[in-house]
């Protein structure tokens, strides 16, 4: 039965892992969260937190697709009339002087189509593999992502990318609960701050591991069948 050493447990729970039955998610990869100009770094938040992931994600990237497993990315962001995004939602990014939909250095902050909504030249996507847009936070709410990989037959989600304790969090929270057997990579994530990245970490663990398991790029990698 093939597992990936992970605490709290060795994952897959069943030790079922293949090709076929995983994919790999990574969220929200974009300039407005780990570029300069962007969302987050007109927030004045550290980007190397939220850059550091990027090297592990593509030395993850690298063999996932050889080996044939699903590859999924997600891109939060607003339709550019802004009708999808919620008034709280938009007066909250006012606060901090990062109004979504404003014009920033990247374009209008979190819109489709602008500069600072595309995913970063390091990450960016092999034709085939699905990009899912999202107004939210969590990659489920309001797309068809549930639908592709159910109809793709995937049973096991491996979680990548930013911030850890924002997309992540709710995008494994909407997969658990939906019976999908999540695995974060921690090293192949972070957060606006160092503190809440690990707290996140640490939930997920909690409970014999209430969310899932956690492990790091490179025994995934070592280990990934
Ligand atoms: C945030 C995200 N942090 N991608 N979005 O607002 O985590």
């Amino acid at each position: 039965m093939p597992t990936i050493s992970a605490d709290p447990y060795d994952w897959p729970y069943n030790g079922k892992l293949d090709p076929e039955n995983t994919a790999l998610i990574v969220i929200d990869m974009q300039t407005d969260f780990c570029g300069a100009g962007g969302y987050v770094d007109s927030m004045g938040y550290d980007l190397n937190l939220t850059r550091a992931a990027i090297d592990p994600i593509q030395s993850v990237l690298k063999p996932m697709r050889e080996k044939g497993y699903h590859i999924f990315h997600t891109r939060e962001g607003h339709r550019p009339d802004l009708g999808d995004l919620p008034l709280n939602k938009k007066w909250r990014s006012q606060q901090i002087g990062a109004g979504i939909g404003d014009m920033g250095p990247c374009g209008r902050i979190l819109v489709r189509g602008e500069p600072g909504w595309n995913i970063i030249d390091e990450l960016t996507p092999l034709s085939g593999e699905p990009i899912i847009d999202k107004p939210g936070k969590g990659s489920f709410y309001a797309t068809d992502l549930e639908l592709i990989l159910r109809t793709r037959g995937v049973e096991n989600i491996v979680l990548t990318g930013i911030t850890t304790d924002v997309c992540v969090h709710t995008t494994m929270r909407e997969a658990n609960d939906r019976g999908f057997e999540c695995l974060v990579l921690h090293d192949c994530c972070g957060a606006t701050d160092k503190g809440n990245h690990d707290a996140a970490i640490k939930m997920i663990k909690m409970q014999g591991g209430v969310f899932g398991s956690v492990t790091d790029s490179q025994t995934f990698i070592s280990q990934l069948p």
